[in-house]
């Protein structure tokens, strides 16, 4: 039995401008992935070029089927000092944003994501309150420029990560080597440890409270200069399970890296919802993954269902139109990334018969790309690159996707 979409049904895939543009030099990011203690796998370099090669980029994601492409602007690029808003960089994503409408790719753009301008990191990062005004001075002139060409904007990319790096995924192991990187990173920013705040290190209450506001006013300022265009952020939504006796441990959990973020998104135009898998918590705190659970790339549960979960979830805690904004796996097995894929829309189908307003489906990601700290290891491309020689190479999950998003059915 196929389900059709609705006729609106946004279909695209993602990708963020560190990750794959290349020579993001003014970044924090990159001062950090030079540094001789560096947490990072391996910098980021050239990424995939595309900065330089979208055009041929975005002409084959059309080509595959897809409706819309969703991508971000590099603030440490569009303002690289304080103050200083660089024409040519606005004209580069002008161009950007024109192909996509070219090739009738509806763009969906995200303002930060993760990465940040130098000077920022200089003047307090995420956990400064000023930060929130200079963010959102980004966005209004962003906007202003180009706002007429986008068609979605999201001001934050999972405003809830710190606070899950914080709470979630610190490593007593590592604090070695941590200590170490920050003591380099910090001073490579002329800040103190206690100061050095880059958006993932901003994990506390205060930089928590510092993300929400910039959220806040960045879509003030969108709003400002450009009324019509529909405005959320996007929040990393894992489905919380909890397994008797972990209930209170979950619901705990769950307040503090998700319903808190959850309600600060009530009077937003969408929420951009961001699933992967599911995280188990007992009494204790977070389980590791079940026994006999086929694991991914990145050491997550194999659990396409998450999606459906984390839909119904947003939908209750919002009531906001949903778009799922990132959804994938990393995997060198292009076959379970298809098997994902079609689990993780089915769920959106129950959702969409169950009458939840869910508006768009953005794989995660386009192309294999620099995953973070990990470097180029992961892959969660529908589409390979081979960085020698930047070649891309469609997967047939790409092609199955393509074919989905041109059908709109499934
Ligand atoms: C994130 C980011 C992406 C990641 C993706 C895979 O959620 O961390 O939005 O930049 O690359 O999620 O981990």
């Amino acid at each position: 039995m196929s389900y059709q979409f609705p006729s609106d049904f946004l279909w695209g895939t993602a990708t963020a401008a560190h990750q794959v543009e290349g020579n993001n030099i003014n970044s924090d990011f990159w001062v950090v992935e030079q540094l001789p203690a560096t947490i990072f796998a391996e910098p980021s370099g050239d990424a995939i070029d595309h900065y330089h090669r979208y055009p041929a980029d975005i002409a084959q994601l059309a080509e595959l089927g897809f409706n819309s492409y969703r991508f971000s602007i590099e603030w440490a690029r569009v303002e690289p000092e304080e103050g200083y808003f660089s024409p040519a960089t606005i004209n580069h994503y002008r161009r950007m944003l024109e192909a996509c409408h070219a090739h009738n790719l509806r763009p969906v753009v995200t303002f930060h994501h993760f990465t940040s301008p130098r000077w920022l990191i200089s003047q307090g990062g995420w956990t400064a309150p000023a930060t929130a005004e200079k963010f959102a001075r980004y966005c209004g002139h962003v906007t202003q420029e180009l706002g007429a060409l986008i068609e979605v904007a999201c001001t934050i990319n999972e405003a809830n990560i710190p606070r899950m790096v914080r709470i979630l995924w610190s490593d007593p192991q590592a604090a070695g080597q941590q200590a170490a990187f920050l003591h380099q990173a910090s001073a490579a920013f002329g800040v103190t440890p206690e100061n050095f705040a880059p958006f993932l290190f901003a994990g506390s209450e205060q930089g928590r409270d510092v993300i929400l506001d910039a959220h806040r006013q960045a879509a003030a300022a969108i709003k400002a200069a450009r009324a019509a265009l529909p405005v959320g952020m996007t929040l990393a939504l894992s489905d919380m399970q909890a397994v008797p006796g972990g209930e209170a441990t979950r619901d705990r959990y769950r307040h503090e890296l998700q319903d808190i973020f959850l309600a600060a998104t009530r009077n937003d135009d969408f929420l951009g919802v961001q699933t992967y898998s599911r995280e188990r918590f007992g009494p204790e705190g977070v389980l590791v993954p079940e026994e006999g659970v086929e694991l991914t790339q990145m050491g997550y549960e194999f659990w396409p269902q998450a999606l459906e979960a984390t839909l119904r979830y947003a939908a209750q805690q919002t009531g906001v139109p949903l778009i799922v904004t990132e959804n994938g796996i990393g995997t060198a097995d292009d076959t379970r990334r298809g098997a994902y894929y079609r689990r993780a829309l089915e769920g959106v189908v129950n959702c969409l018969q169950d009458g939840l307003d869910v508006r768009g489906y953005y794989a995660w990601s386009a192309y294999d790309n620099f995953e973070w700290m990990l470097g180029y290891r992961p892959t969660f491309g529908i589409i390979a690159v081979d960085r020698e020689t930047q070649q891309r190479t469609v997967k047939p999950s790409a092609r199955w996707l393509g074919e989905i998003a041109q059908a709109n059915e499934l």
